[in-house]
């Protein structure tokens, strides 16, 4: 067969499994997020070879299949050392790009970071990625030079000098930059705003479900632009739509709550992976409470997968409590949902079910973010007629909610918040001056 010429947009998957079928669907869907055509695919079970990851013969047989359907790029589901991508690259047609899972995330991310926050966090990705197989080349030269013969380690050398400078100025940048995010977050909380979080892996939902509590407008300006956003867009199963966060207020009754987007999680992130989106991902485990996605449509050995790995991941920073939110009911039948609930109990006890796309039983899940957030401590003050007074009571409207006021000789306001709010309006109730003898 002859060979058409080499397309970069076009790909073969790759993937080697160590038992039973090698499963390319996430790889397939990853690769399609980095805007890549997947045209053909090669498995194999086996145990990993050092220098290939596939045995000899298969990587032969990927470079027949690559060669035919002139692919610009081969992607491995596998992580491959630099050796491996290096010998690779040696056995297939010239100019084939090799790429593993974590260089194609590293992709996608950048190519949707649209704020400075999430370019630097990408940049600090990529150079930790990059850092070990630098330092490989280097330890290589080192090892194979000869004394008094100046070798090929010495870019490489200097190359890894300039990674760790670049390193630690983003990791300061990135600092500030979450410093200021505290304390933005300490101010929504003293003018009496809940702080909840939506996690989960990508494409459970949780943008979806965003729109249906959000009641009006996004509240940070300079946060990544959200096509997600735009209801009237088709939306398709795509991964990583979300990559920065959004936060907008939630529609509820008594409490003022905004709500925060984030960033996906995805399968087997290597820990520095996640380690550079720390700064996004902040907005979850600073939260009052955190929203656990899933899509109960998937199996269930999946679902448990997802909690576990994302319990793993909370737990470590995140004392807030977690309300686990069974998402896209309308494609499973009310009994598989049960079924599932079941079988969930022990990670998830108490899960609401809903169906962010058809907004199913949203009022629901709006009642448990109330009775799970920290509860609100009641309040009830007597107040003197005066100015000041009122400036009070229209204080205390706009950080707490108030179940009653009542305007006679004196004013009494009842009223229910967080408990620093009402440990504010005490003290300031108690500095008013004691109004004018008439
Ligand atoms: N059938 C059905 N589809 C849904 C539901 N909720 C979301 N979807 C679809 O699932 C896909 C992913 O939804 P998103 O809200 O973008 O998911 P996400 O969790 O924000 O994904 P990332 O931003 O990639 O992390 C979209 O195609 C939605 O239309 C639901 O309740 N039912
Ligand atoms: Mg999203």
């Amino acid at each position: 067969m002859t060979a058409t010429h080499q397309d970069p947009e076009t790909a073969v998957v790759a993937k080697r499994a160590d038992a039973g079928e090698a499963d390319t669907e996430e790889i397939r869907d990853l690769a399609a997020a980095a805007g890549l055509t997947v045209v053909d695919e090669v498995t194999q079970t086996r145990k990993e070879d050092p220098a290939l990851c596939l045995g000899e013969g298969k990587v032969e047989e990927l470079a027949r299949v690559v060669t035919r359907n002139g692919a610009g790029c081969v992607v491995f589901d596998n992580r491959l050392g630099p050796y491996q991508t290096y010998n690779l690259g040696n056995q297939l047609p010239e100019g084939v790009e090799v790429k593993d899972r974590f260089r194609l995330i590293l992709d996608i991310f950048g190519q949707r970071a649209q704020t400075k926050k999430a370019q630097l966090q990408v940049e600090l990705a990529e150079l930790r990625y990059e850092l070990p197989r630098v330092e490989a080349k280097v330890s290589l030269a080192r090892r194979d030079e000869r004394p008094g013969f100046m070798g090929l380690g010495e870019y490489d050398e200097s190359r890894e000098q300039d990674i760790k400078k670049r390193i630690s100025r983003i990791r300061d940048e990135l600092q500030r930059i979450e410093d200021d995010e505290e304390h933005r977050r300490e101010q929504r909380r003293e003018s009496g705003f809940d702080l909840v979080a939506l996690a989960g892996y990508t494409n459970a939902g949780k943008s979806t479900l965003l729109r249906q509590l959000a009641a009006d407008l996004d509240v940070d300006e300079n946060e990544d632009l959200h096509p997600d956003l735009d209801t009237t867009a088709e939306s398709r199963d795509k991964l990583f739509t979300t990559l920065g966060t959004t936060t907008r207020r939630a529609d509820m009754d008594r409490r003022n709550v905004l709500v925060t987007d984030t960033v996906g999680f995805v399968s087997d992130l290597p820990h520095w992976l996640v380690e550079s989106f720390k700064s996004t991902l902040d907005a979850v485990y600073r939260a009052d409470l955190v929203l656990l996605v899933v899509d109960v449509s998937e199996p269930v050995e999946d679902i448990r997968e997802k909690l576990v790995t994302s319990h793993d991941t909370l737990y470590e920073r995140n004392e807030a409590p977690i309300v686990t939110v069974l998402n896209k009911v309308d494609k499973v039948p009310p009994e598989d949902v049960e079924e599932k609930k079941a079988a969930l109990s022990a990670l998830a006890p108490d899960p609401v079910a809903v169906s962010g796309k058809e907004g199913l039983d949203v009022d629901e899940l709006k009642r448990r973010i109330d009775t799970d957030l920290p509860p609100y401590d009641r309040e009830r003050l007597v107040l003197p007629m005066s100015d000041e007074a009122m400036s009070l009571v229209s204080w205390i409207h706009d950080h707490a909610h108030v179940r009653d006021v009542d305007y006679a000789d004196e004013v009494v306001v009842d009223f229910e918040a967080r408990p620093s709010i009402v440990e504010r309006a005490r003290a300031r109730a108690a500095d008013l001056p004691l109004p004018a003898e008439s």
